[in-house]
């Protein structure tokens, strides 16, 4: 029996076979919406359980692994977690490639579908949001999304942050969709048409997945490249977003282009928001015309959360709030889960859950945000070593606390005392018996879960209860 769901229906299919390849959270929501567009998804997951639950819902599966297989099928829609390309094609995308049937995924079909003929009764046109980038990117629209709900714009968010982007209602007037776009998925999506674009920062991550850095960069820039943004949100403290936004714009006033930066004032003559001490500061044409003080926002610490922010006032400006609503909601946001999440405090110190630091850039901006930190890292490590957390680990570490499977080897590489804990709770416990009152206990494991956790989000549950009995 097919479940009752929020989504939208997939235009331009009707009637086709559609082949789905991976059933979790973007596959199932894709097989849903393509038969309430009149498809007929054609299901598969190597996982029996994940098939079963598709069947269950009446969804058929078959194993596509010949190109034959392909003889019927208008299209392949593709998971992100499974590989399109590198390093190899997973053998079902390779026998579509073969059989030269289109391969797209979830993302793709959002932008062929979502706009429909009801829009012509709206006052004011949807629009759609999209934020990629290699670190800030959940907070970046979970704050988008925050600040429109709290100036009373109906919005949604869905995406990379946990929601499969066809599993939303479809739009209603002035509706803004805030989606949260990994490398994966922008590198598949065959239409990309974002009104609104952000890039806010990179960093190496899935690399093995792009076949380096120059493959990740291309998979986020047709974020900009497909269907050209109206106006596009650039983080420029690295090379390549300054490339970017160079690319994007005409010439240094084109204001369809908002420089983004934490790294130092932007004095070009063009629209920017950067933020310096602490300080937000909107430019257009060499003037300010927006300021916030960003220092005693309590949800957003560190100078990678004022990035985000930077991003996300961006967006609203672009959107045509003003300065002081956008400030007010930014007061109000509790930050996310995992996410430089204060989970408790006790006799002086603080304890935070960063488990979505799951690569070194994203640890180095975690320590970077506090003082006195007991350092709870570790797990699978990546590609890249630790040299680009040295500088904060040094400043702001007073020891590490390292868990996972390779524990030991991951606390030789480290540049700071370290005790080889192997588990959370040895962790947490000896972390909070160590640390004295001012201190903070963070966990910003600098690598993976995957050794010994599902995902992120289960390794930062893991700690906020190992937490919780020490409280
Ligand atoms: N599978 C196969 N064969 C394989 C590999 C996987 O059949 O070789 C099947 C699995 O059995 C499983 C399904 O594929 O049933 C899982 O697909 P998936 O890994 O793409 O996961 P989804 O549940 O569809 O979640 C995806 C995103 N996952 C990844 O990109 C890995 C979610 O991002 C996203 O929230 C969701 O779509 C909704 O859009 C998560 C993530 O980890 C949070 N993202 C990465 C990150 O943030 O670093 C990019």
């Amino acid at each position: 029996m097919r479940k009752a769901v929020a989504l939208i229906p997939v235009v331009g299919l009707s009637g086709a076979k559609v082949a789905v390849l991976g059933l979790g959270r973007s596959g199932l929501s894709a097989a849903r919406a393509l038969a309430a567009g009149g498809a007929e998804p054609v299901c598969w997951d190597d996982n029996e359980q994940a098939r079963a639950r598709a069947e269950a819902e009446g969804f058929g599966c078959r194993a596509l692994t010949q190109p034959a297989h392909f003889s019927d099928i208008a299209r392949l829609i593709v998971s992100p977690g499974i590989s399109h390309l590198y390093p190899a094609p997973n053998p079902v995308v390779a026998a579509a490639l073969e059989a030269g049937v289109p391969v797209d995924n979830d993302i793709g079909l959002f932008f062929q579908s979502y706009a429909t003929p009801a829009w012509n009764a709206f006052d004011v046109a949807p629009r759609v949001v999209a934020v990629t980038g290699s670190n800030g990117k959940s907070t970046t629209s979970a704050l988008i999304h925050h600040i429109l709900k709290d100036v009373g714009r109906p919005t949604v968010l869905a995406g990379n942050i946990g929601r499969g982007v066809l599993d939303i209602d479809p739009a209603e007037d002035a509706q803004v969709v805030v989606l949260e776009l990994s490398s994966y998925q922008t590198d598949l999506a065959r239409s990309l048409t974002p009104d609104v674009a952000v890039f806010t920062n990179l960093s190496e991550d899935h690399l093995d997945r792009h076949a380096g850095m120059g493959g990740y960069f291309a998979a986020k820039r047709r974020l900009f490249s497909e269907g050209g943004p109206d106006r596009a949100v650039i983080g420029v403290d690295e090379a390549e977003g300054r490339y970017l936004a160079g690319q994007l714009a005409e010439g240094p006033t084109d204001d369809r282009v908002i420089r983004v930066s934490v790294a130092g004032k932007l004095t070009g003559a063009g629209w920017n928001v950067f933020a310096r001490k602490g300080f937000l500061s909107e430019t257009r044409k060499g003037k300010q015309v927006g300021s916030v003080d960003l220092r005693g926002i309590v949800g957003l610490p560190g100078v990678h959360n004022h990035q985000n922010a930077c991003a996300a006032y961006a967006v609203c400006r672009s959107l045509g709030l003003a300065p002081k609503v956008i400030e007010r909601a930014l007061h109000s946001f509790g930050g996310l889960p995992h996410r430089s999440q204060l989970v408790g405090e006790k006799d002086g110190v603080r304890f935070v859950n960063d488990s979505k630091a799951t690569n070194v850039d994203a640890a180095a901006k975690a320590l970077s945000a506090f003082d006195a930190i007991r350092w709870v890292c570790g797990g699978l490590e990546k590609e890249g070593g630790f040299e680009a957390l040295r500088q904060a680990a040094e400043a702001h570490v007073v020891k590490a606390y390292v868990i996972g499977r390779e524990a030991s080897a991951f606390a030789m590489k480290l540049p700071v005392e370290a005790s080889v804990c192997t588990t959370m709770q040895a962790a947490v416990q000896q972390a909070a018996s160590e640390a004295q009152p001012g201190e903070v206990v963070l966990l910003a494991p600098a690598a993976a879960s995957f050794d010994q956790y599902d995902n992120f989000e289960q390794r930062g549950d893991d700690f906020v209860a190992e937490v919780a009995k020490y409280l």
